[in-house]
């Protein structure tokens, strides 16, 4: 009989299928791949440096710490790479607290600790007792998780090692994201499938997803989670859903992120029974009280409540003419005792003033400022309207220097393409955080109000709506995982430029390879700004279809309310477009500081990109580039297509470069995302051309089809809704 023998390819095949090298890419394993680095000196540098890994006690975290650190630098580094303490070794990666080792303690590190804080950590090389260290330190385990993170990545995007002298601390308290998810598993403005949580099958049955969603947070620096939509469901208080919230705090626990869940107002009336749920009666305030204490017994860590409250037909305390304070105060008493927080959103508009809604939130809540409880924090869009691919920063930050407004931002793309346009965010985000609000002179920008240093507040935070489902990528769009990473990495520290963030994303998502990496953030940088210029060029906003919100719609009106439609904010006429926001309109620029108004009002000093936010003007109004105002709404559009056809470009250059099935993904969404630009473009210049009665300029590409043919589509059952 023959023996079988083994041939060399197929022992290659086998090594490649057991090491996880031959896997397709699909995505799931995020920024944290570890996979063999190619740069075999560095390799070896690292392995040397490294030796071998003590950390020393034992807790969840601290297990989760070993486990991520072998698994990490066993992949990046082509051997196994566990934590046993081998005396022999003279190099040695040691993590952990002064508490939880005492090697560590003897490397006199307390006031370098001192300095990080609770949450901060410390990268440094020590010799000490004969030996080398490479010390992940930090006042809490938490920390030393953080801090492992940040060594895998520096191995991850191939930094040297060396002579590590590195502290690192938030920037904010609360990172949170927020998840727009329903108890059915729908998520409101959610690209990526159904919900995360099954639950379904909670308390019972946790899934492998769960702890890799904990592990991809936790190694970004997030550290808190609403699990429901603030568009919110009192189920989520009743006794049995809170055994299932208890059950994911406790896997999230050990990464260090509490739980949040959004409260409705109204639940009093629909859980408690009673008659009301008036924020002044005692009924309706022991009802809380002992709700909070029903949570808290099964969840000790509890975050605490974001609320939704009188906005777009949500229950609030003015059902019952109190105020937002009263709500907010009401829930702040009875979590006060345990440590939690509310975290009341901004987002209102009354449905009866018929104001600029721009002005809404302001008019409502800057009266109320110096009226919160302290563990009330206000939630504050990033923009006054609602998520558009531009808006100038919500005049609220710099307005209620006695109250810790959190940041909202929205990382799920419901205005920026959803699931399927390429737009990195970072540039977005950033332009926000560095505005200048002129609180309290220059340089009192919108990030100094949020990490709470302006004003001198204890709570600082940012909250971002989670682009995360069941998807086997997490966001459905490969480039919005880029998206999650960088509100977690800004959050952390809001100095991080964009390119940085967008340079160590790559890396870690894709390869290190010089040209891939200068390619990819090219097309990222340019990415928002792409999407700006085709969906709403100079300012314009708020011109998407009804409800679905994906594709054009600036012919939408006669709505239930003004404000739901687009002629409410493009204005168009015969005349000109844009919104008149000055003193000869709404006025809402009265909301910002003097030096803001004195920049804006203007409407040849105000930025182009605001223009038409702030202004209406004339189709002849002279631009800076010399052209009309409709010639450069022209150009503006079609700018936004050449952009995403330059993605194209550069991305097909990628081929052989990327796996193939990332490689299909993106450059199947690429051409969606083409098709959409066109269809942005042509129907608005369409529509608008119906007021201005120009010609699109020669050189400029046609569009396609009619007017008629742009309003005729409607997409059925698009998600999200
Ligand atoms: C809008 C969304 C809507 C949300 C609302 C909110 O269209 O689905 O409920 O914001 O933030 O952007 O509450």
């Amino acid at each position: 009989m023959r023996k079988k023998i083994i041939s060399p390819l197929s022992f290659l095949c086998l090594f490649l299928w057991f090491t996880g090298a031959a896997r397709a890419e699909d995505g799931y394993r995020l920024w944290q791949r570890y996979d063999l680095l190619q740069n075999k000196p560095l390799v070896k540098e690292y392995q040397k440096a490294l030796g071998q890994l003590v950390v020393q006690g034992s807790s969840p975290t601290l297990s989760i710490i070993e486990d991520e650190l072998s698994t990490g630098l066993s992949g990046l580094l082509g051997q196994p790479f566990s934590a046993a303490e081998n005396p022999e070794k003279k190099n040695v990666l040691l993590v952990g607290t002064p508490a939880t080792s005492p090697v560590l303690k003897g490397l006199g590190l307390e006031d370098k600790l001192k300095a990080v804080g609770k949450d901060g950590y410390l990268l440094l090389s020590r010799k000490a007792g004969g030996k080398n260290y490479t010390v992940v330190a930090a006042n809490t385990e938490v920390g030393a998780l953080y801090g492992s993170f940040h060594l895998l990545r520096l191995l991850q995007t191939q930094q040297r090692i060396n002579n590590l002298d590195i502290s690192s601390s938030p920037k904010t308290q609360h990172r949170i994201l927020n998840h727009w998810d329903n108890l059915d598993r729908t998520v409101e403005r959610g690209y990526a499938g159904f919900s995360i949580w099954d639950w379904h099958k909670l308390p019972d049955y946790i899934d492998q997803r769960y702890l890799d969603y904990a592990r991809a947070n936790a190694s970004i620096g997030i550290n808190g989670t609403v699990l429901t939509n603030v568009n919110a469901n009192s189920l989520v208080l009743s006794e049995e859903y809170l055994k299932k919230v208890k059950a994911l705090a406790d896997t999230f626990r050990p990464y260090g992120i509490k739980v949040y869940l959004t409260a409705r107002f109204s639940s009093p009336i629909e859980l408690g029974k009673l008659k009301t749920a008036d924020p002044l009666n005692p009924e309706v305030k022991a009802w809380w009280k002992n709700k909070v204490e029903e949570i808290y017994r099964h969840i000790p860590d509890f975050g605490g409540f974001l609320v939704k409250a009188n906005s777009e037909g949500q229950p609030g305390p003015q059902n019952y003419n109190r105020s937002h304070a009263d709500g907010a105060n009401m829930l702040a008493e009875a979590l006060a005792p345990k440590g939690g927080l509310v975290m009341w959103r901004a987002f209102v508009y009354d449905d009866k003033v018929p104001d600029d809604r721009h002005k809404q939130a302001y008019t409502e809540f800057k009266p109320l400022d110096g009226k919160f409880l302290p563990n009330v924090m206000v939630q504050v869009k990033n923009g006054a309207i609602d998520f558009q691919p531009r808006e100038p920063f919500h005049p609220l930050f710099g307005a209620m220097p006695k109250t810790p407004l959190m940041m909202e931002f929205q990382i799920t793309q419901e205005y920026l393409g959803q699931g399927t346009h390429l737009a990195y965010l970072a540039p977005m985000f950033k332009e926000t955080l560095m505005a200048d609000t002129y609180a309290k002179g220059k340089g009192s920008t919108v990030a100094k109000v949020v990490d709470g240093s302006l004003d001198n507040h204890y709570h600082s935070g940012m909250a971002g709506v989670a682009n995360i489902g069941n998807d086997r990528n997490w966001t459905s769009h490969p480039f919005g995982q880029a998206n999650w990473y960088t509100f977690g990495r800004l959050a952390w520290d809001y100095n991080l430029t964009s390119e940085a963030i967008a340079d160590e994303w790559i890396k870690m998502t894709f390869s290190g390879s010089p040209t891939l990496v200068s390619t990819v953030k090219q097309m990222m940088m340019g990415s928002r700004e792409a999407v700006v210029n085709y969906m709403t060029p100079l300012g314009l906003h708020h011109l998407m279809g009804w409800s679905h919100h994906y594709g054009p719609g600036p012919w939408i009106k006669d709505k239930p309310r003004a404000d739901w439609t687009s002629v409410y904010y493009h204005r168009a006429d015969e005349k000109g477009i844009g919104f008149d926001r000055t003193r000869t309109g709404s006025n809402a620029l009265s909301q910002y500081a003097p030096e803001v108004q004195a920049l804006l009002q203007n409407p040849a000093t105000c930025p182009e990109d605001v223009l038409l936010w702030f202004h209406h003007l004339p189709w002849d109004w002279k631009m800076k580039s010399g052209r009309t105002l409709w010639d450069e709404l022209c150009y503006k559009y079609s700018e936004g297509v050449d952009s995403v056809r330059a993605m194209q470009k550069d991305w097909d250059s990628l081929q052989g470069q990327v796996d193939k099935e990332r490689y299909q993904q993106v450059k199947q969404y690429l051409a969606i995302q083409e098709k959409d630009a066109r269809w942005w473009r042509d129907a608005c210049l369409l529509y608008f051309q119906t007021f201005s009665k120009r010609p699109i300029p020669q050189a400029l590409e046609k569009p396609a089809g009619t007017l008629e043919e742009y309003m005729k589509i409607d997409p059925k059952f698009a998600p999200g809704i």
